[in-house]
């Protein structure tokens, strides 16, 4: 996979100015119970939400309020990292392509058919390859990434009928109005697949596709069922483009105000949510196709070696993989199956 691409060997990174860890931290010495506030685009019932709420919030509530706003409530979808960078939110699910805004090496971890499966992202999330990708946020943004969550596989779905649109090829996508989230990486993916990507913000997607302002949105299985998209969408062509991701990520400033066991109650709260989560979605999505499909939303599996062909020879020399640092792609190939 990848092979034989050419890449510069230069890291650009995208310093964001200003985003220095400010001070309003979490954390009292006193006796008082911190707030952990968590901000997320995904809705309540969605199972990250739910590893987080049951898994985690539990784990640390010896010491630690949990406060989750859900549904974008705290933050707009792909601004809280900056919040958490800025001392005002403690943690958030945050997708590589949000990272990728302030780094963008990140966007290997966002690339099309890079990612195998769930256990290749934990693999790859535990490898030292991470180190230098976790450091710079660290260190550049104030944010600690604590573990890697599982969104899933994800495909395409759309408002047409086959008979109206049989998506085979990326040919297919041709013209297709396909909402992407509302990064570069995302929007880069989206023209890869063939489509032409719109940006819209994750809450505003159903009316988006019931009232025919995009023609389809990409996003598991789970998250399908979980958003209701099969009311308004009327078939899923099964491309698995992005095996998707989300890290835990928690404010630097917070967890240096915690004590060692503190700091440990919390990282293995965030491993326990993480595996919860996992393993829930992993059967989720196994198990949601007959009831996607009993609601009248087609599900088939496109020309997947004509997908992911053309998906990666859109990488190939782009400037977004020229971000790639050098021989990190190879290892994380070399992690999979
Ligand atoms: C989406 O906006 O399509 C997406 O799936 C992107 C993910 O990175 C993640 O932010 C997710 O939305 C939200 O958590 C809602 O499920």
């Amino acid at each position: 996979m990848f092979s034989g691409m050419t890449r510069r060997a230069a890291l650009s990174v995208a310093f964001a100015a200003g985003l220095t860890a400010a001070t309003t931290g979490g954390g009292f010495a006193d006796g008082h119970k911190m707030t952990f506030t968590l901000a997320t685009a995904g809705s309540e019932t969605d199972q990250r939400s739910q590893a987080m709420a049951q898994v985690f919030a539990p784990m640390v509530a010896e010491f630690a309020d949990f406060q989750p706003g859900y549904n974008a409530t705290l933050f707009a979808q792909g601004t809280e990292l900056e919040a958490i960078s800025r001392g005002n939110l403690t943690m958030s699910i945050a997708s590589a392509q949000e990272l990728a805004q302030f780094f963008p090496e990140f966007s290997i971890f966002a690339t099309g058919y890079v990612h195998q499966d769930a256990a290749h992202q934990v693999r790859v999330f535990n490898d030292p390859l991470m180190d230098p990708f976790k450091k710079t946020v660290e260190d550049d943004l104030g944010v600690k990434l604590l573990s890697v969550m599982y969104l899933g596989k994800r495909h395409v779905n759309l408002r047409q009928t086959r008979e109206e649109l049989d998506v085979q090829t990326p040919a297919d996508l041709a013209g297709v109005n396909l909402r992407m989230p509302g990064t570069d990486a995302w929007q880069f993916l989206g023209k890869a697949l063939g489509a032409a990507p719109t940006p819209m913000a994750f809450t505003e997607v159903y009316t988006g596709l019931s009232t025919g302002a995009v023609d389809g949105q990409d996003n598991p299985l789970p998250t399908v069922v979980d958003a209701k998209f099969y009311e308004v969408t009327k078939q899923i062509a099964l491309t698995s483009h992005l095996v998707d991701l989300n890290y835990i990520a928690f404010s630097k400033e917070v967890w240096d105000g915690l004590s060692a066991d503190q700091q440990l109650q919390v990282q293995r709260a965030a491993d326990a949510a993480a595996a919860w989560g996992r393993l829930k979605q992993l059967d989720k999505e196994n198990n949601l196709a007959d009831f996607i499909r009993s609601k009248g939303v087609e599900i088939y599996t496109p020309d997947l070696d004509a997908f992911r062909t053309h998906v990666q020879a859109q990488y190939v020399g782009s400037e977004v993989a020229s971000s790639w640092p050098e021989g990190v792609l190879e290892k994380i190939n070399a992690l999979g199956n």
